[in-house]
């Protein structure tokens, strides 16, 4: 998953129009030449389609409405917010801002505006004391490149709605750091770019005899030059890089990430003038060069066999093949042409069981209520999730997403993504209805404003009930069967970022269970296959499957009955003991061991071997009837929970300590809301949060506790992962589930039930406890998709503001 390309130096074509880009300072214009790449690559709405159908708060609010009990105080900024954000940010002429549509890389401009997400401290009294509503304040990325020594920066303005009483002060609260100045070794990313296009221009003789094609930044081009990301800094004066050739797929296919050419070259771009920078060394076949003068006398001296290439062909797209493929002949799948079987609600919109706030981003489902946000760096996360009618988590959402590479060559070794860098919210694009979402679902629109550009996904979360396909409950003797349907509850946001597609579920069940699903799809990141069989498989003929870890890390803030909250490690374990009974005879058994991890100095945790033991957050002042303190479980599912294999990477130094262990536990802290931040990647060594900073020895002792864990895999891509790696292996998922929290199994409340008492003469009675069952007739062709209506997203210009003029800016990073 997650495999994120370094968009500064990967297509030049589309680089300017990426917009939502934290590293890409600029916009190009709609109709650029940038824009008809794209274009080209993916068809786009026109503006008058956009505008004439578009309301603004959703595509589709079919699910019967219901109030929120109080106003989605996470909600992103509106767009007018953000474009009144923008104009007072353009009024502070001490920021000496440029309007980011006209801004260069030696200018200050506006990065991206957001809501800062309130103190938790703030909204409880709010929330559950009707005390004063939070202040609503934003929060803005500068871009400082007037500046021999380019940085990024980070500032508050509120409160909102602005008035003369709104301010612009520091966001230093928020890091670990101590400020938010992040430096920036790649602010002349489009120079760069132009330099290694020069490096290559300089060789073009042996690229073309070794690559057959050529890289100068213009359309014709059939190789990109791009690579390691973060930037290296071999002394903190130094900033170099090693990039690599990828082949430029013709075709609308993405799959430049599966044509690596395994040729690398290595250069020193320190500092803001190109005059002083320079290549340092050159690789290919694992032989080393080190100036452009050996690597050219090497080649004229005939000492350079030629390496296979990853040529472009029909294994790279995703299309049905047709009958005649690389495993063989008449390999269609026998029926594979005939409709599947769809999800289809029992009466149209009137069998909708759940309610939806549209404005809010407020839903209800059975015992459950949430509310949703949307942030451009993490996507989507829910709020206040309340289970029969009390908390149990204040915050759930994902905080960073790593995919840490390894490989015998440069590029993979220096490739250690930190996707929130590029973001999850930019690429959040609107859902398929029929494939990812079932046709009935409500669907709901978020927004991201970058680049002074107002970007809306329009039904780009889901929400749907469905059947999982198997029981929840069941059982049978000779007298009865009871069975109770396992009907869940999802909300789904889907992320491009880069080559891969990553989903993301919040299901919630009958049994008070939620859980957290993270899938993968898209093109892996590839490496060029010469003497790296160490890391990994070799899967296509100069390919080899580049293996990585992907962490994603996620908060879930757990409150128990209020937010004094203990950490419980319920363990299994052998014992021999003997018994009263056993006549002084020796057994050898297990017992349940109850302990507290009751401090941040141990509260960093890996989960045990054979899964032994139980992670509980439960309230210790809350027990059960019985004496058992209630809580909540969490408990990996699919794929089970993981943590990074590099613990001291080369390449993140202090940006990836939030990786280091399966699950962590924290008491919370308003200043510590987030594990990471999207500008570390910027500087990993000096990160502006760093996760380890978290941990200063505090009680965990019916505290407010914050659970963080990890979901991902170690990805070894095999030749199933060509052309796309699958959703079925390539998902984790956890659950956090009822622990003596009720005193029985909630889902007895589903009407979903029935037993059958029968015996030898046959059925004697049929319960159905007043449950209805569908009726009348399905309407199947109501379920085929709409899929003229696919819009991708929505931009509007901020500064100036131009809500007249919507545009259609569908970004891709490769
Ligand atoms: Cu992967």
């Amino acid at each position: 998953m997650f495999l994120t390309p370094r968009l500064v130096i990967l297509l030049p074509t589309v680089l300017f129009l990426l917009g939502a880009d934290a590293k890409i300072p600029r916009v190009a214009h709609p109709g650029s030449k940038q824009a008809k790449y794209l274009a080209s690559k993916r068809p786009t709405t026109t503006a008058a389609q956009v505008s004439g159908s578009f309301t603004g708060t959703g595509w589709s609010a079919s699910a019967p409405e219901v109030s929120a009990p109080y106003a989605n105080i996470w909600q992103e900024l509106t767009n007018d917010e953000a474009a009144d954000v923008i104009a007072f940010l353009h009024n502070q002429t001490n920021l000496n801002l440029t309007a980011a549509a006209d801004a260069g890389s030696w200018d200050n401009s506006v990065m991206r505006v957001e809501i800062v997400t309130p103190n938790k401290t703030d909204v409880l009294p709010f929330v559950d004391n009707s005390q004063r509503k939070p202040e609503r304040w934003a929060r803005a990325a500068i871009w400082v490149g007037a500046t021999t020594e380019p940085y990024v920066i980070e500032y508050q303005i509120g409160p909102l709605p602005i008035s003369s009483d709104s301010t612009l002060t520091s966001l230093d609260w928020l890091t670990t750091k101590g400020t938010t100045y992040q430096r920036n070794y790649d602010a002349d990313e489009d120079l760069t770019s132009e330099f290694m296009y020069n490096v290559s221009a300089s060789v073009q003789d042996i690229v073309t005899d070794l690559l057959n094609g050529t890289a100068s930044g213009s359309d014709d081009d059939d190789l990109d030059i791009w690579g390691i990301d973060p930037l290296w800094h071999p002394t903190p004066d130094t900033t170099v890089q090693w990039v690599t050739y990828w082949r430029i797929p013709s075709s609308i296919f993405d799959g430049e990430t599966l044509m690596p050419q395994g040729l690398y070259f290595e250069v020193n771009t320190t500092g803001r003038d190109p005059l002083g920078w320079s290549v340092i060394g050159w690789l290919y076949r694992d032989v080393y060069y080190n100036s452009t003068e050996n690597f050219r006398a090497a080649w004229e001296a005939g000492e350079l066999e030629k390496s296979a290439l990853n040529l472009e062909g029909p294994w790279i797209g995703t299309d049905y093949r047709g009958p005649t493929t690389s495993v063989g002949a008449n390999s269609t799948m026998w029926g594979s042409e005939k409709a599947p079987p769809v999800m289809v609600p029992p009466s149209g919109e009137d069998g909708i069981r759940y309610k939806v706030d549209v404005e809010n981003k407020y839903v209800e489902w059975m015992d459950f209520s949430f509310y949703i946000a949307f942030r451009r760096d993490s996507g989507m996360r829910l709020f206040d999730i309340r289970y029969r009618g009390e908390r149990i988590v204040y915050e759930l959402g994902l905080d960073e997403a790593l995919a840490h590479y390894a490989g015998n060559d440069p590029v993979q070794s220096g490739t250690a993504y930190l996707d929130t860098y590029y973001g999850f919210g930019p690429y959040a694009f609107e859902l398929l209805a029929g494939y990812d979402c079932p046709t009935y679902s409500t669907f709901l629109n978020s927004t991201f404003h970058a680049e002074e550009v107002s970007t809306t996904h329009p039904n780009s979360i889901c929400l749907f009930e469905n059947d999982q396909g198997y029981l929840i409950q069941r059982h049978s003797d000779d007298a009865y069967v009871a069975s109770t349907k396992n009907i869940a509850f999802t909300v789904r946001s889907a992320s491009t970022v880069g080559n891969y597609d990553y989903n993301f579920d919040y299901t919630f069940y009958l049994d008070g269970t939620i859980e957290i699903v993270v899938r993968a799809s898209g093109y892996i990141q590839s490496a060029h296959y010469y003497g790296n069989d160490d890391y990994g498989y070799h899967i296509h003929s100069g390919l080899s499957g580049s293996m990585h870890d992907h962490v994603l890390t996620f908060k879930a803030d757990i409150d128990i009955l209020g937010t004094s909250n203990s950490f419980a490690n319920h363990t299994v374990a052998p014992v021999t003991t003997t018994y009263p009974w056993s006549h002084g005879m020796e057994r050898s058994t297990m017992k349940l061991f109850r302990s507290y991890i009751d401090n941040e100095d141990n509260s960093k945790l890996l989960w045990p071997e054979n899964a032994h033991s139980m992670f509980m957050i439960v309230n210790k002042d809350a027990p059960n009837e019985f004496g058992e303190p209630r809580g909540y479980r969490i408990m990996p599912s699919k794929g089970g929970g993981m943590h990074a294999t590099i613990q001291n990477s080369s390449n993140l130094i202090n940006s990836m300590n939030f990786a280091t262990h399966a699950l962590y536990v924290t008491k919370q802290k308003d200043t510590e809301p987030r594990a990471s931040n999207a500008n570390n990647d910027y500087d990993p060594a000096n990160p502006v949060v760093d996760f380890a900073a978290f941990f200063d020895g505090e009680s965990l002792d019916q505290e407010d506790l914050v659970v963080w864990f990890n979901l991902g895999m170690h990805h070894v891509p095999h030749t199933g992962d060509l052309p796309n790696t699958v959703f079925t292996t390539a998902q984790g998922s956890m659950q956090i589930l009822p622990h003596n929290y009720l005193l029985h199994d909630p889902s007895r409340d589903s009407l979903q039930t029935v037993r059958i008492d029968y015996n030898d003469s046959g059925v004697q009675a049929v319960h159905t406890f007043g449950a209805s069952f569908a009726t009348g007739l399905v309407n199947l062709t109501s379920t085929v998709p709409e899929f003229w209506d696919y819009r991708g997203d929505i931009d509007v210009r901020k500064f100036p503001y131009d809500p007249q003029h919507p545009y259609n800016d569908t970004e891709s990073i490769v």
